[in-house]
């Protein structure tokens, strides 16, 4: 065993965390293999019936479930102000700084470093970095396992426990959670000591590059448009949960008349008999089973409605010799999402999308989740009448899905995948339609569907069981038109179909050369979903009567494809200057906003199967600095601190009416 190990844990090797989600993932690098492999994993785990039809209870090596505490297990929230220190020599693993950082400054948790500094060089540092806190590891009487639960570490983590590494893990965006047992002492505080890095490649998402300063220090170069924040962006618990205990669970839903069957099936990892109970809003008990997979069946189901949530509560049980072994309880949405010819069909009925792409982003904290700021941005939301909004371009924090929940938003959650065209200003080239590059092509792409594949996998585990949740976004604009995306995407779509037991529409966001005649990949997708700046990046100001032709054009030549499934627009915008106003307009002021929308509304309007309009974007955000942006990007419906533009006012009244 390699020094610094965790002892005792040969079970779980290091290469466990890494490969959390399809072991031996990350050493498998040659593309045919990559997908094949996990089918065959997929084939293996299949064992277990999801209980569904489609779709099959992914075997993360470790829970997903957000943490609880209850009679039987602990969270502790280690979040508050740790110890910080950037590594730009990368000299932390030889001087062993895992074993505890020296001259080191506070940085809170959660929360992105970058826009807490005021000089420049710490904001915009790339490289490794380190974080260090202390837990006291409680001594349970009852035998106990022990993990640490990240929302996220951004973009890739190493983790040690008293100088031993625990884990690690490729990807910031989604949950990464390490055992602890043992390395961590019970009845002790104990050192946690996590290095990061922020880092771009074109092997892993979202993707991006390196370069170097004259200075010698690295710059990174996003192939995206928002800012590239690190650090630990979301909470950090301490987990103990029994050693036989629920790993997993999902539903589905099927409605009979007034009633409704709620097909479940749990993961355990002991032979004690499940139990699964629902109770009404009031505490009631509605239904209950027993075994690990079955259907609860509810009479006169309160069915989860748009912007009208009700939420039964579901209790997993593990019983044993009379007594409970272990419990999860969680809120759940009785509700049903179709596509139907060019309708989406929430509980059979068909509703259009309202709403937003947005971005978790907001001044001084860049990334990191804050309850207030989620608040703020829900309580916008519904005043402007909205309905839903993409977690445009990655998974946002799990409490972002237990608002929507709770609210009855409906959620288009997107992978990572984005930058995936090699230009460093994709958003424009996107618009336009200018720059291209066969990215699909290159070498490195076996690497990159891995980390896609793996990013799927873990969202798709974490995010199964909200009703909010209506469909996967499994790619943002990249390049759809060689052979090569197809095979690519062919692949990652399959995937997904096979993971999700609710088996939820699939799509991803084009932008505009995936045109009608050229796009080889928008038969992939169960709705599809168009970015579109006609007004803003093509024929923008005097020119805008030139846009409204070329929009129409392109919607014409879409409904002569005849896919004959819906469409939503999940980016159209116009930059805009908080205080800019003229008379009349000219691009960047609120006047033009308000105009380009007239203009999209009425291109909206035309065609039946346009069933969803999401403007980009919800608030004003930061990117990457150049001639393109005034300190970040500014189509926001709201400001940054979130108060409404004009435009606000103008979708406040068309959507109160839809
Ligand atoms: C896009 C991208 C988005 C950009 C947006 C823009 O097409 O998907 O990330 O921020 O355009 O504003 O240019």
């Amino acid at each position: 065993m390699r020094k610094g190990r965790q002892k005792g844990v040969s079970l779980l090797p290091a290469t466990l965390f890494c490969d959390l989600c399809v072991p031996g993932l990350n050493s498998i690098i040659e593309e045919k293999g990559i997908l094949n492999r996990k089918v065959k994993i997929l084939r293996k785990i299949k064992s277990r019936e999801s209980g569904g039809k489609r779709g099959t209870q992914i075997m993360l090596k470790f829970s997903e479930l957000y943490p609880q505490a209850n009679e039987k297990r602990l969270r502790i929230s280690l979040d508050g102000a740790w110890k910080f220190r950037f590594d730009p020599e990368a000299k932390g693993g030889k001087e062993q700084w895992q074993n505890g950082l020296s001259d080191t400054i506070l940085m809170p948790v959660p929360g992105s470093f970058a826009d807490m500094f005021t000089d420049a060089h710490s904001r915009d540092y790339c490289g490794d970095f380190w974080y260090e806190t202390e837990f006291f590891l409680p001594d349970e009487a009852e035998e106990k396992e022990y993990f640490l639960r990240f929302g996220s570490l951004t973009h890739r983590a190493v983790v040690y426990c008293n100088g031993i590494e625990v884990g690690s893990h490729e990807g910031g965006f989604l949950p990464v959670v390490v055992p602890i047992s043992g390395a961590a002492k019970k009845g002790e505080r104990n050192r946690l000591v996590i290095k990061l890095n922020n880092e771009l490649n074109e092997e892993s998402l979202p993707c991006g590059a390196v370069h170097q300063l004259k200075d010698g220090r690295k710059l990174v170069k996003p192939y995206f448009d928002f800012y590239n924040y690190a650090g630990i962006h979301r909470s950090v618990y301490l987990v103990s949960v029994p050693k036989e205990s629920i790993e997993d669970y999902s539903v589905r839903y099927e409605l009979e008349g007034d009633d409704a069957l709620v097909h479940y099936s749990v993961r355990t990892n002991g032979t004690h008999p499940v139990k699964v109970e629902l109770r009404d809003k009031e505490g009631v008990l509605v239904a209950e089973a027993e075994g690990s997979t079955g259907a609860l069946r509810v009479k006169n189901a309160h069915l989860w409605k748009v912007r009208n949530a009700y939420l039964y509560s579901i209790s997993i049980l593990i019983m044993g010799e009379g007594k409970l072994i272990d419990s999860y309880t969680e809120e759940i949405g009785i509700r049903t999402v179709k596509i139907e010819g060019t309708k989406i069909l929430l509980n059979g009925e068909p509703v259009y999308l309202k709403g937003y792409g947005k971005h978790e982003d907001f001044e001084v904290i860049g990334r990191g989740f804050n309850w207030g700021v989620a608040k703020r941005d829900f309580e916008c939301m519904k005043w402007s009448g909205a309905n839903c909004f993409r977690t445009s371009h990655y998974p946002y924090a799990d409490e972002w899905y237990q608002m929507a929940d709770e609210e009855g938003f409906l959620v288009i959650d997107e992978v990572p995948a984005v930058g995936m065209m090699r230009s460093m200003s994709n958003f424009a080239a996107a618009g336009s339609g200018s720059k291209y590059t066969y990215f699909f092509e290159a070498p490195t792409v076996p690497k990159l569907k891995a980390a896609h594949l793996q990013a799927v996998e873990e969202m798709i585990a974490r995010d199964k069981n909200h009703p909010s949740v209506i469909a996967w976004s499994l790619f943002n604009e990249p390049e759809t038109i060689s052979e090569y995306a197809r095979e690519y995407f062919k692949d990652i779509f399959d995937y997904a179909r096979e993971l999700d037991p609710e088996g939820r529409p699939l799509t991803g966001a084009l932008e505009k050369t995936s045109s009608p005649e050229k796009c080889q990949c928008c038969d992939l997708c169960d709705f599809v979903c168009l970015n579109r700046y006609y007004g803003w990046y093509i024929s923008g100001g005097p020119e805008i009567v030139d846009a409204r032709e070329a929009f129409f054009d392109e919607m014409d030549r879409w409904e002569k494809r005849g896919l004959n499934v819906p469409f939503v627009f999940t980016e159209f915008g116009a930059d805009t200057l908080g205080m800019e106003h003229k008379l009349p307009s000219v691009m960047w002021t609120q006047e033009y906003q308000s105009e380009y929308m007239e203009l999209c509304f009425e291109v909206f309007d035309r065609y039946d199967f346009i069933q969803g309009e999401l403007v980009w974007n919800f608030a004003d955000f930061q990117a990457s600095e150049g001639i393109m942006r005034v300190n970040g990007n500014k189509k926001g419906v709201f400001t940054r601190i979130r108060q409404p533009k004009d435009v606000a006012y103008r979708l406040k009244e068309r959507w109160d009416k839809i």
